[in-house]
């Protein structure tokens, strides 16, 4: 059946119509909405998804004839509108991909290749041909669909792992436009990305741009090297730290006229918006309600993540499971709360580790459990904002052990969220986060009873202790939220000097 986004009224030709032109597109694997069944006529709706990016970008996109190119998120089928239309003021065009694309694109090179190649392969990585080749093929399309729809000497800002060939296939299409990538997941250390088959062909696709983004400096190290080994660009300055400064690093020069800049620019968080709904009365009343619907334990410990073998979820059980055999911690009055989104579950390791992490919350529940009383509720599904910032007040320790993270957004949510300045962060040092957050209780994942410590430091915090590093937290979260991030992306792509000027060293 086909969905109803297009009002008629709304729906924009395509490329060749008024839909080219824009001044600023975004190019992300997913478009910010997501198809949706109506439960009142059972009728297809496009919603748009929550997400901070869409909502940082929103007043750019919005002042600039903004555009977003992305994929749906379902194979192709007559669900898939067939050219650009506008959503929310937003004009979304689709990129369709097909059965074999997403498996070859989407769940193997993406997800079962670079995702855990660029976490330091916590799972080995799968080098595949044929899903290099759907990578190549589906990262032409994107190009070529923003081609299509960018206006001349439009800015152009490409997302993530997923698209890393755009920046230079984009290039060779459109030379006039200005072209930024971000990479929101790490970028691994040098001796980890000489392992890719095609290492030459993504460090020359990512060079494309005239600003790659990383979320810490290090990454951008990393780069830099890799760009001098494998495509033979040289490095003209030398790392700083970030700081407010967006971090500008180096300048590669991978032809003799044009420059390309790498920086650290550490996301964030519509903190102002999250404090904001924390504070309201129904979410007050919603997480009081939580607590008691948990039954009034002393100490809630939550996690919230998506459900993947990078976030360390099985870590925090195994400490908590170990706090409680060692009676440090007691069922009593302690109980654990993780909601784990649903994620790529058509990719063979993460119904491996799905299955785990039940057995390991079942086997806690039948040893530390009472009738009516689980030691962990585990809710394998995602939950809206304003339950998000109720579980988020009703818990006394945010648990976010991460093996690798690139940033990890639900350490900032959950700082956002205590204006009471109570609760406690226990924090990966492992995560992007880790560098900005530093009063929370870090811990090493791979430290087992380093990550027990922090987890009974943080239970047994006094209100004064926890008042002091939750206001240092909250300085620093919210006064570098994602308008922030977006702003000093956007600024310093938009430095270079224009496409056809040969650029001046900076010594
Ligand atoms: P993710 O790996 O998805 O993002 P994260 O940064 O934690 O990780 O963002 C997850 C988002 O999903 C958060 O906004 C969180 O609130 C939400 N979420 C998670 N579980 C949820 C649930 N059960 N219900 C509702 N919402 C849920 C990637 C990188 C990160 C990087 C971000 C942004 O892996 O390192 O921080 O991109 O760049």
């Amino acid at each position: 059946m086909r969905p109803q986004p297009m009002d008629a009224a709304e729906a924009t030709p395509g490329p060749q119509g008024t839909a080219a032109g824009a001044g600023l597109v975004v190019v992300a694997n997913r478009l910010p909405v997501s198809l949706e069944t109506d439960g009142t006529d059972g009728g297809r709706r496009w919603r748009r998804s929550p997400g901070g990016l869409v909502n940082a970008l929103e007043p750019f996109l919005r002042t600039h004839r903004g555009a977003w190119v992305g994929w749906t998120g379902t194979a192709a089928d007559d669900t898939t509108p067939a050219h650009a239309w506008h959503h929310d003021e937003l004009l979304l065009y689709p990129v369709a991909l097909t059965a074999d694309e997403v498996d070859g694109f989407y769940e193997g090179f993406s997800n079962a290749t670079l995702w855990p190649l660029y976490h330091d392969v916590i799972m080995p990585p799968r080098y595949r041909r044929s899903w290099w080749d759907a990578y190549v093929h589906v990262n032409r399309k994107f190009a070529q669909a923003t081609a299509d729809i960018s206006g001349h000497g439009a800015t152009v800002w490409v997302q993530d792992y997923q698209l890393q060939l755009v920046p230079a296939m984009l290039r060779q299409l459109r030379p006039d436009l200005r072209i930024g990538f971000f990479l929101h997941i790490p970028f691994p250390p040098v001796e980890l990305f000489m392992q890719v088959p095609w290492r030459t062909e993504l460090v020359r696709g990512l060079l494309g741009a005239d600003l790659i983004g990383f979320h810490r400096p290090g990454g951008a190290r990393n780069f830099q090297w890799l760009a001098r080994r494998l495509a033979g660009v040289r490095v003209e300055r030398a790392v700083s730290d970030v700081g407010d400064d967006p971090g500008l690093l180096s300048v590669a020069e991978p032809t003799a006229r044009r420059g390309v800049k790498v920086g650290a620019f550490p996301i964030s968080i519509d903190a102002a918006g999250l404090d904001r709904l924390a504070r309201r009365a129904d979410v007050r009343t919603r997480a009081e309600q939580i607590r008691a619907e948990l039954g009034n334990p002393r100490k809630i410990v939550l996690g919230v993540d998506r459900l993947d073998y990078t976030k360390g979820i099985d870590i925090r059980l195994r400490a908590l499971h170990e706090l409680l055999t060692e009676g440090r911690v007691s069922a009593d009055s302690t109980t654990m709360v993780q909601i784990a989104t649903p994620s790529r579950e058509r990719v063979e390791h993460y119904l491996r580790m799905r299955e785990d992490i039940e057995r390991t919350v079942g086997r806690i529940n039948g040893e530390f459990g009472r009738v009516g009383r689980p030691a962990v509720h585990y809710l394998h599904t995602s939950v809206g904002r304003e339950e998000l910032a109720a579980l988020y007040r009703a818990a006394d320790v945010m648990l976010v052990t991460p093996l690798r993270d690139g940033m990890n957004l639900v350490a900032k949510e959950y700082v956002a969220c205590r204006y009471d300045l109570q609760g406690a962060l226990v924090l990966s040092e492992f995560a992007g986060a880790a560098a900005e957050l530093t009063s929370a209780y870090q811990v090493n994942p791979y430290h087992l009873e380093e990550v027990k410590s922090g987890l009974e430091q943080a239970l047994s915090v006094t209100p004064d202790e926890a008042g002091r590093r939750m206001s240092a937290l909250r300085e620093q979260v919210l006064t570098h939220d994602v308008g922030h991030w977006a702003q000093s992306f956007l600024s310093a792509l938009g430095d270079r000097p224009p496409a056809e000027e040969p650029v001046r060293r900076t010594a």
